[in-house]
């Protein structure tokens, strides 16, 4: 119950994923009463929901974790340098218990309406259950992708195998040993999942309409004098995250073009003045093979022109076209993988661990939607414009409505009743993706417009909730009734988030990526997330704190 309204409390969250983890800590620290809801019957939020095989985090652990507390960096031990999903839900668990979140979450509860209350200044929330609970101030932290995408295709209510997609598969064990098992997307979730179900299927049938760039994965065992040295610096790394662009202490592009050169570039390097960054354009095809030959694919993204200089992409394009060429064993299912409509960059990096070798597994065959469209889903399999494939179980692999998708499906109603989804009918409009104008005292963690899952996501978490507690605890210091940004505001920073992502592969025009909302039909097109780097981001967000909020307007009565 909030200490100064009849509400069931100060602040409810939605979700009770990392963010909404980290609101009730940062919150209670705050002084407020806080009631997270969560979907799920246990927190963990992508990491609860996402268990399919082979679901790993593409951020290294040491940077994939919680500042909050030096004791917590200290005790928690990661296995492996890059996590694997069981691990990150065990790391969330033991958050949790340690500081006694679980008391103040409601699992099993899904909230399927978010109204503001004009008169009483509160926001009432409806569950699925028909529970309707209030609180002066409600915070969104449902998620960047958490509503799974489905497409439809016609006839998959007559398959009599079993269905599963990535982002919502079984906590119990799911048994495919001996059994067809078709996989209908490539994008990460589909590249990590693949190599295990392959492993396991009797037969794996891959549906594939865009061919990915993926390169080899980290899969180092974390040893314990590079644990040891991470946490002597943790302090450091931690100052690095806010100074770097995706909230990565070694994410500094300078760094990764440094080590990804041999020893003797090095050398003349040293030996030559000015110090000049290796490019791709400097160094030329033949030089770059001979790295990819030392340590893999994934040099190519260790050189700063691949994403600025549309020439070095064509080059990278080539070198990976001709490395996928030689892994694959088979020289149709190989011409298939090759990757042709848009360059890297345009699309999230994925990383997989043993991606193409899969390919020669005898029990394997690759499907090109392409050019073998799919048809219809029947009793017992899929149809294609070329044959039918039988099937035991399909796997969707197809992503998420992205960003948008938690928000816009729940429900949210504003000043007036207006609803959210009217709002943002031509994309989502948002200040700082904290606040929109007409929803007072509604935040959103990690919103569009917000560098979001372009960064560090825990880095932009921690951002995200300090500011939010910061500014509900000046709000309460002040006496003040409402906030929410101007419509100057909004608009000026939709033109700047829309600016910054202009000339980048991300918006290039051949390029379609969930980020533009492309993946799901009849969104608008536009790019989501802030591409201006996380410092200046933060900077921005400090500003207005610092000034006193002079973006937003206030109301007392
Ligand atoms: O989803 P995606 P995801 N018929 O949208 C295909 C994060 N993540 O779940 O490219 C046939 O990337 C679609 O084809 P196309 C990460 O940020 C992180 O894999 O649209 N195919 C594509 O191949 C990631 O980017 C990690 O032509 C259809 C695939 O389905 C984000 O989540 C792990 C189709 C969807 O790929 C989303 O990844 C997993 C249709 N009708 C996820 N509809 C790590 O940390 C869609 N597809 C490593």
């Amino acid at each position: 119950m909030s200490k100064d309204t009849n509400a069931d409390a100060d602040v409810i969250v939605v979700g009770a994923g990392f963010a909404g983890m980290y609101a009730i800590y940062r919150f209670r620290k705050a002084g407020l009463n806080v009631k997270v809801l969560e979907a799920g019957s246990d927190v963990g939020g992508t990491w609860y929901w996402n268990r399919y095989p082979g679901a790993r985090c593409d951020v290294p652990s040491i940077e994939y974790s919680f500042g909050f507390s030096p004791e917590l960096e200290q005790d928690w031990h990661w296995p492996e340098v890059f996590s694997a999903q069981p691990d990150i839900l065990a790391y969330a668990n033991h958050i949790t218990e340690r500081f006694d979140l679980r008391r103040d979450i409601q699992f099993n509860t899904r909230v399927s309406a978010v109204e503001y209350q004009d008169e009483q200044n509160l926001w009432r929330l409806t569950t699925e259950t028909g529970e309707i609970l209030s609180a002066k101030y409600c915070v969104m932290a449902t998620g960047c992708l958490s509503v799974p995408n489905r497409p439809h295709i016609d006839g998959e209510e007559t398959f009599k195998g079993r269905t599963l997609h990535t982002g919502l598969w079984p906590k119990e064990q799911v048994d495919l040993t001996g059994l067809r098992v078709g996989v209908i997307g490539t994008g990460s979730s589909g590249v990590q999942a693949i190599p295990e179900l392959a492993k396991q299927a009797g037969h794996l049938t891959v549906f594939q309409r865009t061919p990915v760039y993926t390169v080899p994965a980290n899969r180092k065992a974390m040893r314990s004098e590079i644990e040891a040295t991470f946490k002597e610096n943790y302090a450091d790394i931690r100052e690095m995250q806010q100074k770097n662009i995706g909230g990565v202490s070694n994410f500094s592009p300078s760094r990764i073009n440094s080590s990804e050169t041999t020893s003797s570039d090095k050398r003349n390097e040293k030996a030559s003045e000015p110090r000049s960054v290796p490019t791709i354009m400097t160094l030329g095809k033949k030089a770059i093979q001979s790295l990819i030959d030392e340590r893999g694919l994934g040099v190519l993204l260790g050189f700063r022109d691949l994403l600025t200089d549309p020439g070095a992409n064509e080059i990278a394009n080539e070198l990976y076209r001709e490395n996928v060429l030689r892994q694959v064993k088979d020289k149709d299912t190989a011409e298939h993988l090759l990757t042709e409509e848009f360059g890297f960059g345009c699309k999230r990096q994925v990383l997989d661990r043993d991606y193409y070798e899969t390919y020669n597994r005898d029990n394997v065959s690759l499907v090109d939607v392409r050019n073998s469209a799919i048809q219809c889903i029947t009793e017992t399999g899929i149809e294609t414009s070329t044959g039918h494939t039988e099937l035991d179980v399909l796997v969707y692999a197809t992503g998420f409505d992205a960003m948008t998708g938690a928000l816009t499906r729940a429900n949210i109603t504003g000043r007036q009743g207006k609803p959210l989804t009217d709002k943002w009918v031509s994309g989502p409009v948002t200040y700082l993706g904290l606040q929109m104008q007409g929803f007072p005292n509604l935040f959103t963690v990690t919103g569009p417009g917000s560098p979001s899952v372009l960064c560090n996501m825990l880095v932009a978490i921690e951002q995200h909730v300090n500011w939010i507690a910061d500014c509900i605890t000046h709000l309460r210091d002040k006496h003040i009734d409402t906030i929410e940004p101007l419509a100057s505001s909004e608009s000026d920073w939709i033109q700047h988030v829309n600016e910054v992502s202009e000339g980048t592969m991300y918006t290039a025009p051949n390029c379609n990526s969930w980020y533009l909302g492309a993946n799901i039909e009849g969104k608008t097109r536009i790019f989501m997330p802030y591409v201006g780097g996380y410092p200046r981001y933060k900077t921005k967000c400090d500003e207005e704190a610092e000034a006193g909020y002079p973006g937003f307007q206030c109301t007392s009565s």
